[in-house]
């Protein structure tokens, strides 16, 4: 069977003596010495002083939300995973929907209509790993007084500025992985000091509790399989997106098809099928590579709202399984199917 996605592991060896450590100090979680050096480690790598780890991107959201004082209507698109709306459900905040532009990001050409008195937020998602157009999106949130909270699950790696806060998936499907986890990266010292407080119940000391916080730690196992996995991520990222450019040559010329133009950091390949030009649809084409092993993904199918364009990506879309590891033989398997299915109907 292939999946749309396998999880990039830690060789065991490296692992087993950092689990020696951690059996050792008998220090397991509440911010302990490899979490500590993991933050230390992501901060150098994304170029970026205030970054705290949590247990997963959804809690990384919510705690943004908090942290930020988040209130009223929040701007953001509906193209996205579950846990973009949740949140906001979650805090009792009114998500305002804007349609995307056509590769799935929130247009910044629609966002000040939506904008009303009570809106305190604009949240927008890097879909695929592809940025959003973020300096646009500061000029309205300048010109209006906003918060911009980036839904980042998707962008590890990708050079793009961060808002005043940013939140990354970790979790076993995302380009970096820790089985689970997040990373809140905050614009300043301030929103840093808040979100570490609020991931560990807003507890300051033995005797103070200054905030009303959640458990969004991550433990030290999550963290030391992290620091093994930071060690090959520039490798893995150009192996995906070898991967991705295999996949764009081969579909190229193939009508009906269409595909992201850059692999960013080679998170997804999603194609986006034509039904007229192509000869069939997206669940066809998902169906006959379930029934040759192939489990590809509709990111993201169904969606709540029933706007333009995303609606017509969200019918349309399909996840080609890319991972460090994909061997050549299945993408041109991959590649195939998808042409030979095209010249059966002509
Ligand atoms: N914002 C956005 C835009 C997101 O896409 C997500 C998560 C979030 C926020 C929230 O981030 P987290 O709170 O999760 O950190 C997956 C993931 O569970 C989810 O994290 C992700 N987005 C979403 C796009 O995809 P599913 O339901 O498709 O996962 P699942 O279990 O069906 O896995 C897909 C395939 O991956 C499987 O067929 C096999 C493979 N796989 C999966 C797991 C979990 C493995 O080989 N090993 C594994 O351990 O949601």
């Amino acid at each position: 069977m292939i999946t749309v996605t396998k999880p990039k592991l830690p060789n065991l060896s490296d692992l087993m003596p950092m689990l020696e450590n951690i059996w050792h100090s008998g220090i397991i979680t509440n911010n302990g010495s490899y979490c500590k050096e993991f933050e230390q480690r992501l901060s150098e790598y994304l170029d970026t002083p205030y970054v705290s780890v949590v247990s997963n991107a959804t809690n990384g959201l919510l705690i943004a939300l908090k942290a930020l004082n988040i209130s009223g209507d929040v701007v953001t698109s509906p193209y996205s995973f579950a846990a973009t709306e949740n949140v906001l459900r979650w805090l009792n905040l009114n998500p305002i929907m804007v349609d995307t532009d056509k590769l799935g990001n929130i247009d910044p050409d629609k966002i000040e209509l939506a904008i009303t008195k009570n809106t305190t937020a604009i949240l927008p998602i890097h879909v695929y790993g592809r940025p959003c157009d973020t300096e646009k999106i500061q000029k309205i949130a300048n010109k209006y007084n906003l918060k911009v909270i980036y839904d980042a699950a998707h962008a590890f790696g990708v050079k793009v500025d961060f808002g005043d806060v940013s939140v990354i998936s970790m979790h076993a499907t995302k380009v970096f992985n820790t089985c689970e986890g997040g990373i809140v990266i905050s614009k300043t010292a301030e929103i840093k000091k808040k979100i570490d407080l609020l991931r560990n119940f807003g507890i300051v000391d033995e005797e103070t509790v200054s905030e009303y916080g959640i458990n969004a730690k991550l433990d030290e196992i999550r963290a030391a399989i992290g620091i093994l996995n930071l060690k090959t991520i520039d490798s893995d990222i150009m192996e995906r997106k070898a991967i991705f450019e295999k996949y764009r040559t081969g579909l190229n010329d193939v009508p009906g098809i269409r595909t992201l133009d850059n692999s960013y950091n080679g998170s997804y390949f999603p194609i986006f099928i034509d039904e007229k030009l192509y000869g069939h649809n997206r669940d066809y084409l998902y169906e006959t590579f379930k029934s040759e092993g192939i489990l590809t993904r509709k990111y993201f199918y169904p969606i709540r709202y029933k706007l333009e364009i995303s609606s017509r990506l969200s019918n349309t879309v399909l996840c080609l399984p890319i991972y460090p590891g994909l061997e050549d033989i299945t993408i041109e398997k991959i590649i195939n199917l998808i042409i030979s299915q095209f010249q059966t109907y002509y």
